[in-house]
């Protein structure tokens, strides 16, 4: 039967700001996807806040009680599911075998992976015991996967530091099985963020379809965006029927505009030469609907 475009967001939920579900919610929707979300964690805000975050954790048994009722109501049928930032290694497990039940209910079902560990500038920020486990158990059931640059390396073993080693890493990501592989974003050079997206072939697993864009900086340090990547990823392979090239080019014109506007309020809000806290940094999401909704392609992607 028709699932139609109904995903299941398995991420944070901040009470104040804009990460995890609160980041890829209303993108989602805007894009025309039904959203059911699992609040992994539910924190007052995000963890780079001065004075620390309260909140609670959701339990792996907690996680398969919430799947049990929707089971229960057969009202478990998804075309998507992603998930966010996990930080415990029982959790993830979990995780995988959610959707390994839900591609029973669905076979068509599309897993969007986010593998989120760390990045480069902090490093890891996840237990390091969560690895194996998205190497072993989550990537080989992944249709979608978007790690950045540490990640790949993380979960290929390979020091990514041209564009050919991070083609070579992303065909290591394809070989676990991940038909799409985003790279969302790379230091690859100086003054520029660069994005890669590959697909690969469906009758020829040999060739794949591989993209770049290069995104220009802003100098400033956001929260939150990796999500909304992921999220806008996500709509946009779907409404294209997986064309990598305008997928990336749509994400990255909604990124430019949010995080333009979220750096110009933020310096608004804390006034001239004040540095912004993480409240004024907060995406100005819902001030960018229409960027969302429309977006405005003015970088292009690039075939390689
Ligand atoms: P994840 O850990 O979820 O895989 P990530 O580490 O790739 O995510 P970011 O580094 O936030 O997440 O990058 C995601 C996207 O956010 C980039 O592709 C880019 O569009 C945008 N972005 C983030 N920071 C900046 C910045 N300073 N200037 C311009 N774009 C940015
Ligand atoms: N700590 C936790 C608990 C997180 O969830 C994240 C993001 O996923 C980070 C740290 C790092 O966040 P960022 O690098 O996006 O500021
Ligand atoms: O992906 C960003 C994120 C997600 N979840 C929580 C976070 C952050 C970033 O700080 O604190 C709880």
């Amino acid at each position: 039967h028709e699932v139609g475009d109904r995903i299941l967001s398995i991420q944070s939920h901040v009470v104040s700001g804009y990460v995890g579900n609160k980041s890829a919610t209303f993108p989602l929707q805007l894009l025309g996807f039904e959203v059911d979300a699992i609040n992994s964690v539910q924190f007052s805000n995000h963890t780079g806040y001065a004075h620390g975050i309260r909140g609670q954790v959701l339990g792996d048994t907690d996680l398969w009680d919430l799947i049990e009722g929707l089971r229960i109501n057969e009202i478990d049928s998804y075309s998507h599911i992603i998930n966010g930032y996990i930080g415990s290694p029982s959790f993830l497990v979990k995780l995988a075998e959610v959707v390994k039940t839900l591609k029973v209910k669905n076979p068509d079902l599309v897993y969007v992976c986010d593998p989120v560990m760390g990045d480069m500038g902090p490093g890891l920020y996840v237990p390091e015991t969560l690895l194996p486990i998205y190497q072993n158990q989550i990537l080989p059931l992944a249709d979608i996967c978007l790690p950045n640059q540490f990640e790949i390396e993380l979960l290929t073993g390979m020091k990514v530091n041209t564009e050919s080693e991070a083609l070579e890493a992303m065909g290591k990501v394809h070989d676990l099985g991940v038909g799409t592989v985003i790279l969302s974003s790379t230091e690859l050079a100086k003054d520029r963020l660069i994005a890669i997206a590959s697909t690969r072939d469906r009758e020829d697993p040999t060739r794949c379809q591989r993209y770049k864009i290069e995104i220009p900086k802003f100098p400033a340090a956001f929260v939150g965006t990796g999500d909304l990547f992921t999220a806008l990823s996500t709509a946009w392979l779907r409404r294209s029927g997986n064309d990598v090239k305008m997928s990336l080019e749509k994400t990255i014109a909604t990124m430019q505009v949010v995080l333009g506007r979220t750096l110009e309020q933020a310096q608004k809000l804390a006034g001239e030469g004040n540095k912004p806290t993480a409240h004024q940094m907060e995406l100005k999401l819902i001030q960018s609907k229409e960027a969302i909704e429309t977006p405005v392609v003015s970088i292009s992607a690039t075939k390689i």
